[in-house]
């Protein structure tokens, strides 16, 4: 895919220049620049002596479930602090400068849709969301407590049924949504073209998207600063942080760049 004289970014350029379909799929790893630390970083503070794939499970919950609902309160003032970096702002422009574009997120930050990217697929779910873990009724999220400081906290009680309430994310274990997923899969079998941003490619069965798109003839292009599992399927790896590559990108692309 890569011409001997081309660089990354204008091969990249060259295939979503006639890509009608173009699906982003992105992992922590594109919510890094913007102070949310990816999901299998060490962990710091409070949460330093935890692993993040132990306390992402329903067991987890239901042993330590302060502990947990802690954890998350935690990562959700993180994101509300967090800004969106240049890199988000690209593939907000992206749209208008392909015909068809979506993203497929395996993040539950909600960053995509804060900056106003317009077809948003959160595949693990969102952290603005609640509901209860027995019966996974609804709770509304004004009404779950935010503890200021960096600490363990008693999730609230489902109203209906009485159990506890967890936050409405995708743990290890458990099935993606069947709607986003089929729409995702879907995505990923009729797309021209597949950015790869920010994830380890290391977690089912999100880490298929590349290979159906591949498989499907899309190109697939890779952005990540580290070598990934996804790296080996890549027609085109961009070597970089997103904050920095996808400016250059849509830069690149918007300017007609395709030599
Ligand atoms: C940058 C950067 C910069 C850094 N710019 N890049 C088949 C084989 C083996 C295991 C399984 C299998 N099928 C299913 C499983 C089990 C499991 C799984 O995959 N385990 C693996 C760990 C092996 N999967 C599941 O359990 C899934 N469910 C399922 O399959 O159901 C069916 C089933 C049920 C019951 C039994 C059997 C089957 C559910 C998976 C749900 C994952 N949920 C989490 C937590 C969500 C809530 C939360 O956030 O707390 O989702 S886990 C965690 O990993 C989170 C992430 O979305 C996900 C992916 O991580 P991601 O995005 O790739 O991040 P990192 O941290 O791994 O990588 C960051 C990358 O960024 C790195 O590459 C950096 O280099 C890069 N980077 N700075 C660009 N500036």
């Amino acid at each position: 895919m890569l011409k001997t004289e081309e660089s990354p970014i204008q091969a990249a350029v060259r295939a979503l220049h006639t890509a009608r379909r173009v699906v982003v799929a992105t992992g922590a790893g594109m919510s890094r620049e913007s102070g949310i630390p990816t999901f299998r970083e060490a962990l710091t503070g409070l949460w330093a002596r935890y692993d993040p794939e132990e306390l992402a499970t329903e067991a987890a919950f239901r042993r330590h479930p302060a502990r947990v609902f802690g954890w998350y309160a935690w990562r959700r003032r993180l994101v509300r602090a967090a800004v969106p970096h240049a890199g988000y702002h690209a593939l907000v422009s992206l749209e208008g400068l392909v015909s068809e574009l979506a993203i497929v997120t395996q993040n539950v930050d909600g960053l995509h849709r804060r900056v106003g990217s317009r077809r948003v697929l959160e595949l693990h779910g969102s952290l603005d969301r609640f509901s209860c873990v027995d019966a996974r009724h609804p709770f509304p999220a004004d009404r779950a407590p935010e503890p200021e400081a960096d600490t363990e906290c008693e999730p609230p009680r489902c109203e209906r049924c009485g159990s506890p309430v967890r936050p409405d994310v995708v743990w290890f274990g458990e099935m993606l949504a069947a709607g986003v997923t089929a729409e995702a899969w879907d995505l990923a079998a009729s797309c021209r073209a597949m950015l790869v941003v920010g994830t380890s490619g290391l977690v089912q069965p999100a880490a298929q998207l590349p290979f159906i798109a591949r498989d499907a003839g899309a190109t697939v292009i890779e952005v990540n600063p580290e070598p990934t599992e996804i790296s080996g399927v890549a027609h085109i790896v961009c070597r970089g942080p997103a904050g920095a590559v996808l400016p250059a990108l849509v830069a690149a692309l918007s300017q007609g760049a395709t030599k």
